[in-house]
């Protein structure tokens, strides 16, 4: 659909019925990572959809366990991916689960809402070292 017309909080769209009408819905967005890891770094990505004007950009934000506070991670971002860890934008820790959650902003400026309990989480396993392997060769 070709815009006609943006005010910048609504975005006009021409149909082919030649009927106007603007954009009120927020869009959807969820946030991905791997259920569990014993490595430090890991990708976390996300995705959204919004029916009619379109996205424009995601904020992601994380928390350090389900009792943690959720706290802004990428804002207004156009990434669809990131590395977490080692150390930014927290000191990624053994035993330590990493909660995320995404929300999508489209072109009229509407901005979804945060799932409460988060979209996804990553628990770090404790690193086993090689030497504790044995191999039993009968
Ligand atoms: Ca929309």
């Amino acid at each position: 659909m070709a815009i006609t017309e943006d005010e910048g909080d609504r975005v006009w769209f021409g149909t082919n019925a030649g009927v106007e009408m603007y954009d009120t819905t927020a869009p959807t967005a969820s946030a991905s990572s791997p259920d569990k890891t014993s490595e430090d770094v890991f990708l976390v990505s996300w995705s959204g959809d919004d029916a009619t004007s379109g996205l424009v950009s995601y904020d992601v934000q994380l928390r350090v366990g389900s009792s943690g506070t959720w706290q802004d991670w990428q804002t207004a971002t156009t990434q669809t991916s990131a590395t977490f860890g080692p150390a930014d934008p927290v000191a990624v820790q053994d035993g330590h689960t990493y909660y995320f959650r995404a929300c999508a902003r489209d072109r009229a400026g509407n901005v979804g809402l945060y799932a409460p309990q988060g979209d996804c989480s990553t628990y770090i396993e404790a690193h086993v070292a090689s030497a504790m392997w044995l191999i039993w060769i009968p």
